[in-house]
């Protein structure tokens, strides 16, 4: 694996889940394949999962960990071309990447939308240019418009609780003060159109996610509809994709509560945190049995071991 960006750069489903499963049961089997290889971690926006598991992911293999908080440390980096650099950010990402390729042998990055530019966010302008100029391979830790370690797993979580074949899975809008990427709910739909899932998508109008990313997917508009029969509730404000940026409702009659959660088929609450208690999901929801919020974030640590792990047995082939 060279690249980790979209559902399509982890291959077979089935195949990755039992990686996964494999992981989880002895974290530490391949804890020599990172000997002398080194992993940086850059991070453009703030985190607390993705920072600590990606990082819990390498050490478990054995290899060395940069954290770069771009914010903090380091120069502020440049993104657009042809610009004459006469304001507040002194380096061009076209040097800077490279010079970090030359450092670590894998690098792993987080680069949020923007809100500003609607082609640049989805044309991911930074993150392809840590592709284009790297010179080694690159894992999203939530881009412009995917969130992958996140989407695998989820995924991953719904196959140790789902108690058939194909469960019921929806995901909803819930309301937020601030306007959020559209990253976690797309690629939650990428990765829940190939798996053996019924999907459902429920949010108000003008909240539909790009068309690449809805197709294929239930639209329900009704939220109390969407959630009968569900196995599984997965909650997520974004901000409207049509209307760019923008926040359209804070309408929390959207709230994940318990009367919502009666409607489905004792359904687990699903979310990839951090999450707006009172907004996003009552405590009661939240602090019941049926949510399972901490151990879909312990399986962050397990997505990204794989991906890693992956990485460097091919690193390791070269
Ligand atoms: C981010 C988002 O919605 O994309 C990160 C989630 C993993 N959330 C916030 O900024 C609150
Ligand atoms: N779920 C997730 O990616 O959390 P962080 O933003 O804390 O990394």
């Amino acid at each position: 694996m060279k690249r980790y960006l979209t559902v399509d750069d982890i291959g077979d489903l089935s195949q990755a889940l039992q990686e996964a499963k494999e992981v989880k049961r002895t974290p530490y089997a391949w804890d020599t394949l990172g000997k002398n290889k080194t992993i940086i971690l850059i991070f453009f926006n703030s985190s607390l999962r993705t920072r600590l598991s990606t990082q819990k992911a390498a050490m478990n293999l054995g290899m060395n960990v940069i954290v770069l908080d771009v914010n903090k440390d380091g120069w502020k980096l440049e993104s657009e071309f042809g610009v004459i650099m006469d304001g507040d950010k002194p380096e061009h990402l076209r040097e800077a990447v490279p010079v970090i390729g030359r450092y670590c042998d894998i690098i792993a990055v987080r680069s949020f939308a923007t809100f500003e530019d609607k082609k640049a966010d989805y044309e991911e302008n930074i993150l392809n240019q840590f592709i284009e100029f790297a010179g080694v391979p690159v894992i999203s830790m939530e881009s412009a418009t995917r969130h992958p370690l996140q989407a695998f797993a989820d995924l991953f979580t719904i196959e140790e609780y789902k108690t058939k074949a194909r469960p019921k899975v929806v995901l909803t809008w819930a309301p937020h003060p601030r306007a959020l990427p559209q990253a976690v709910p797309n690629s939650f739909a990428e990765w829940m159109k190939k798996a053996d899932v019924e999907f459902v998508i429920t949010h108000p109008k003008g909240y539909e996610l790009a068309p690449e990313f809805s197709n294929g997917a239930t639209i329900e508009y009704d939220q109390n509809k969407a959630f009968e029969n569900a196995d599984f509730i997965y909650a997520k404000n974004w901000a409207s994709y049509s209307e760019y940026g923008q926040i359209l409702s804070k309408d929390r009659s959207w709230t994940v509560d318990e009367e919502k959660m009666k409607l489905t088929n004792n359904a687990k609450f699903m979310h990839c945190l951090p999450v707006r208690r009172n907004m996003i999901v009552s405590d009661e929801v939240i602090d019941s049995e049926n949510s399972i919020v901490i151990d879909e974030a312990a399986n962050r640590e397990v997505s990204a071991q794989v991906v890693i792990k992956r990485m460097l047995e091919n690193l390791n082939q070269d």
